[in-house]
């Protein structure tokens, strides 16, 4: 009497041989006082976990594979380099906790019309310098740099508005888009000695009538670094490191919902097959050619629309 009885595991592997009340032990174990977010969650993490490890026979021994590359994953992180986040990256879960969390924010408020947001990325940094709009987030570029060329022929204007998804659509003044990408050579500026202190990355404040305006590079594709387990973990799955060019951006303003997101050139090989899983069609965009100016080769329009805080 009193003794609850062996909850089946959702898992048809539970099956002989393993003893089926250590899931529900580890489950009941969690306190009253429990952190109630904790409470909630993790009943399914152990569930999932245990259930895991029973459907493919999980050894000691790669248990202690998987436990090494985690550790190694941390002593590898810094804040130059978040090899943790690297690797949800590259199993789909940084993308997916981003749809969720669209998915839980599209309240009443938002009226479909916003811009899709995109995973943050491990190479963000606060603070790049606020810049005034028309400026460029080349910094020294010289014939001396490595990517010259490439910078030379990919520079790009990139201007629009910042719109508040309200309907109708209203500019928004003072909104501020934070924008990065890496270099020709694939390197975020942190990653890469020879690039100056927060090259290719600016912060630019709407006027009046929601417009920002930038000079920058077009994106090409680079590879995800793959000097760490999480770029071991990929070669061992038969997988690429490759990321399509885009451009990250963070859009914030004052009651509106700041946008996480990224846009992907459209001539870019690997748009089908990003390493990371970030692509969102709405979020493709088309380079055209421009004329007379010696910035700005290719010129790409875009608006960002926000949707407002309920
Ligand atoms: C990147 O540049 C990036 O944007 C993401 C999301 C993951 C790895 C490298
Ligand atoms: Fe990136």
């Amino acid at each position: 009497m009193g003794q609850t009885q062996p909850r089946m595991s959702s898992s048809d592997s539970a099956v002989d041989g393993y003893d089926l009340t250590l899931t529900d032990k580890v489950i009941a174990a969690t306190g009253p006082n429990a952190h109630p977010r904790l409470a909630e969650i993790m009943p399914s993490l152990v569930r999932h976990l245990h259930d895991f490890a029973r459907e493919v026979n999980l050894t000691v021994d790669e248990w202690t594979v998987a436990i090494d590359l985690i550790n190694e994953c941390g002593r590898m992180s810094d804040d130059k380099r978040n090899e943790t986040q690297l690797l949800c990256d590259i199993l789909g879960l940084e993308t997916l906790v981003d749809e969720i969390t669209a998915n839980m924010v599209a309240d009443a408020s938002a009226n479909g019309s916003a811009t899709p947001s995109a995973i943050l990325g491990p190479f963000y940094r606060h603070d790049a310098p606020l810049l005034p709009n028309g400026s460029s987030i080349v910094k020294d570029l010289s014939p001396e740099v490595e990517w010259y060329e490439t910078a030379v022929a990919d520079s790009a204007l990139i201007t629009g508005r910042v719109l508040s998804s309200a309907s109708p659509t209203e500019p928004i003044r003072n909104a501020i888009v934070d924008v990065w990408h890496s270099a020709p050579n694939g390197l975020y500026e942190q990653q890469d000695p020879d690039q100056p202190d927060m090259n290719l990355r600016g912060r630019f404040k709407t006027d009046d009538e929601g417009r920002f305006s930038f000079y920058c590079l077009r994106p090409v594709a680079y590879p995800i670094p793959d000097d760490g387990p999480a770029g071991k973990f990929l070669a061992m799955l038969d997988r690429h490191p490759y990321r399509p060019g885009h451009i990250h951006f963070v859009v914030s303003a004052p009651e509106h919902r700041t946008l996480t997101t990224q846009i992907f050139d459209d001539r870019d090989e690997y748009i089908q097959k990003d390493s990371v899983f970030a692509v969102k069609d709405e979020l493709i965009v088309s380079f055209v050619p421009r004329e007379g100016d010696p910035n700005g080769k290719w010129l790409l329009e875009y608006d960002f629309v926000l949707d407002t805080v309920a």
